[in-house]
C-alpha cells in the first residue's frame, strides 16, 4: 500500500476521518455503513491450514538448495517467512512494546503525531480521498525513517520516551536484512550483486504500524483493503498473537500463520518490474478479529531516488521487456495517481 516516497510533501495526504480505535471504543451496536463491505462475505478463504507460504532460513542462504528455495518463493508465491535473519529478539520485542504503548495512549496524545494535509506521514489513515469512499477498520502510524537526513521528526512519537531510539534501531536492523536479501535475490536473477544492492543502500524505507481494533461485525469489515505494495521488498511482523494477514493465491485468500520470531517478506511492484515479471507482487489484505485488537508493523524498502525503475538489463537480455522504464520520482507520482484513480499500477507499467 505504500509508496517509495522521495519528497515528503506534495504527494497528497488523506482526508481526516474519525480514528477507528475511538469509534470502536463506543461499542456501537451497528457500525457506520462506510465500514461495511458486503463483498467480503462472499470471498473464498482457504481452510487448508497446511497450505502455507514457504519458509526460508537466512543462515542457509548462499547454499544452492536454500537459494533455489528463495528463488521459487519469490517466483511462485511472492511471499515467504524468513527465519534466522539475525535481528535480535530484543530489537523486535522492544519495537512491539513501544508501538503497543503508543496505541494505548489517550487519543489527544496520539494526535500530537497526526497526519497533516498533503503529507502521508503520521498518525491517521491511508489515502482517504473522497467523502463517500469505503473505509478500512484500522488506524496507522506511518513514518519514513530512511534516508536518515530526510526524517521528519515532527511525526515521531515522544511517548513512550524510548520510541524514537527503538524505531531507529529497528529501522537500521531491517534495512540490513533487506540489503542482504537484495544481494541473494540479485544472485538468483543473474544480475550484479553490488550494483543491485547499491540501489537500496541509501534507499527509502517507510514503516507502517497498523492498529486494528476488534469489531463486533468483523466478517463485514476489512482491516486493510486488498493491495499489493508499490515498493520493492516488505518485511512484516505481527505484534501480538492475533492473526489476520491473508494473501491471494489462485483466486482464494490464504490466511498466513506467522512463525514466532520470523519476518513475513513480500515482493512489491518495484521488484516485479525490475525482475521483468519473473517475481510477483501479490495482493494481500488484513482481516479483523471480533474480540481482540491486532497490531502489525510493515517495513517497505525502495531503491534510492536516482534509480531508474524498469526491468534490469541483465534480466531482460534476449527477452522482451514487459514493463516501462522511468525515473523513480515519476514512478512515485504514477503510484499516487493510480491509487487516487483506483487504477492498477502494474497494469499501467506493463508494455
Ligand atoms: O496487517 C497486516 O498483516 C498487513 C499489513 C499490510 O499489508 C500493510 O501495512 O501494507
Amino acid at each position: 500500500m505504500e509508496t517509495g516516497v522521495i519528497n515528503r510533501e506534495g504527494f497528497g495526504g488523506s482526508i481526516p476521518v474519525e480514528k477507528v480505535q475511538a469509534l470502536a471504543s463506543k461499542n456501537l451496536k451497528d457500525i457506520p455503513s462506510r465500514y461495511i463491505r458486503p463483498e467480503v462475505e462472499f470471498d473464498v478463504v482457504s481452510i487448508d491450514e497446511s497450505y502455507q507460504i514457504p519458509v526460508i532460513d537466512m543462515s542457509k542462504l548462499g547454499h544452492d538448495d536454500e537459494q533455489q528455495k528463495l528463488h521459487l518463493a519469490c517466483k511462485d508465491w511472492g511471499f515467504f517467512q524468513l527465519i534466522n535473519h539475525g535481528v535480535g529478539d530484543e530489537v523486535i520485542d522492544k519495537m512491539k512494546i513501544d508501538i503497543q504503548e503508543f496505541f494505548e495512549l489517550p487519543l489527544n496524545e496520539k494526535l500530537a503525531c497526526a497526519q497533516l494535509p498533503n503529507n502521508i506521514e503520521g498518525y491517521g489513515q491511508a489515502f482517504v480521498v473522497s467523502e463517500d469512499q469505503k473505509l478500512d477498520w484500522g488506524d496507522m502510524l506511518f513514518l519514513l525513517p530512511r534516508p536518515v537526513p530526510l526524517r521528519n521528526m515532527r511525526f515521531w512519537p515522544t511517548i513512550p520516551p524510548s520510541f524514537r531510539e527503538t524505531l531507529d534501531k529497528y529501522s537500521m536492523a531491517l534495512q540490513k536484512v533487506a540489503i542482504r536479501l537484495m544481494r541473494l535475490i540479485a544472485k538468483n536473477l543473474g544480475t550484479d550483486l553490488e550494483t543491485f544492492a547499491s540501489f537500496f543502500e541509501d534507499g527509502t524505507q517507510g514503516i507502517r504500524m497498523n492498529y486494528y481494533p476488534p469489531c463486533a461485525q468483523a466478517s463485514k469489515v476489512i482491516g486493510l483493503a486488498p493491495h499489493s505494495d508499490s515498493t520493492a521488498l516488505t518485511l512484516l511482523i505481527q505484534v501480538n498473537e492475533v492473526e489476520g494477514l491473508q494473501i491471494k493465491k489462485n483466486g482464494k485468500w490464504i490466511p498466513v500463520k506467522p512463525i514466532s520470531g520470523a519476518f513475513i517478506i513480500n515482493i512489491g511492484d518495484v521488484m516485479e518490474i525490475m525482475s521483468n515479471g519473473e517475481y510477483k507482487s501479490i495482493e494481500h489484505r488484513a482481516v479483523v478479529n471480533p474480540n481482540k485488537e491486532r497490531l502489525s508493523i510493515a517495513a517497505f524498502h525502495s531503491p534510492n531516488i536516482s534509480t531508474m525503475i524498469g526491468p534490469l538489463p541483465d534480466v531482460v537480455k534476449a527477452k522482451e521487456a514487459g514493463y516501462r522504464t522511468m525515473p523513480h520520482e515519476e514512478f512515485v507520482r504514477l503510484t499516487i495517481s493510480s491509487k487516487l484513480d483506483g487504477k492498477g499500477l502494474l497494469d499501467q507499467m506493463k508494455l
